[in-house]
């Protein structure tokens, strides 16, 4: 695996705990750059560019600023392969294995490689579920499909070692941007104690009380967006 994701298993595997904030270059002014950076949480690990609605050139404008202002890894988090970049150091390669759109399971990925395989950004490949946060994601009006209901422990844990098996090198446990309900302690602890591969969650966390209970139940990595925008 590249550099990037060495370094994370490392930094976890010592019990580090990852903070990345989530840039949606939709709302982002890249002018203010500097600003933002001085303003993100200084235990902030990662950088992650994307959203589910971006228009063509935005995330490639986001990225080159940011690395031009920072030394963090500046990772993609795209929701569509028009978002990849290779100005990025890393791209979470998702499929979103939680809902049934072949489009998103592996047809957007398909459509990536073609500049993939030229350049040199980092991959990572990763299993992305949606799990119900109260209130309709953009990730599930997108991909037309269902989140798993926080309830469903069984499936969600059976997804994530789908996942696992077919060689994600990490799960990504997604209540969806917005969301009126994390992803449970419950939920994030199961799952957690079922793989063997880091688990990153995000959405809805608005509080450092919300975030320090997703790192108790084993989260490797939280992400943050939507209460850094506001
Ligand atoms: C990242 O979509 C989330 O997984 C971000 O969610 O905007 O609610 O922080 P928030």
């Amino acid at each position: 695996m590249g550099v990037y994701y060495t370094e994370f298993l490392r930094k976890v595997s010592q019990g580090n705990k990852g903070l990345a904030i989530l840039i949606d270059p939709e709302k982002f002014r890249v002018n203010e750059t500097a600003l933002f950076l001085k303003k993100i949480p200084k235990e902030t690990t990662h950088l992650f560019v994307g959203g589910s609605t971006v228009h063509n050139g935005e995330t490639k404008a986001v990225v080159t600023a940011l690395k031009q202002h920072t030394n963090l890894p500046v990772i993609l988090f795209p929701g569509d392969h028009s978002q990849i970049t290779p100005e990025a150091d890393a791209l979470l390669f998702l499929s979103l294995l939680s809902g049934r759109n072949a489009e998103y399971l592996v047809g957007q990925q398909v459509k990536s490689i073609a500049r993939l395989k030229e350049w040199e950004l980092e991959i990572i490949p990763t299993g992305y579920l949606l799990i119900d946060g109260g209130n309709e994601s953009a990730v599930a009006r997108v991909s037309d499909t269902q989140p798993m209901p926080q309830e469903d422990i069984e499936l969600i844990v059976h997804t994530a070692l789908a996942g696992e098996y077919m060689g994600a090198k990490v799960i990504y446990l997604e209540a969806g941007s917005g969301a009126l309900t994390p992803v449970s302690f419950t939920v994030i602890k199961t799952v957690v104690g079922a793989v063997s591969i880091p688990v990153i969650v995000g959405g809805g966390i608005r509080t450092e009380t919300q975030k320090q209970e997703a790192y108790n139940a084993g989260a490797a990595m939280v992400v943050i967006g939507t209460a850094f925008e506001e």
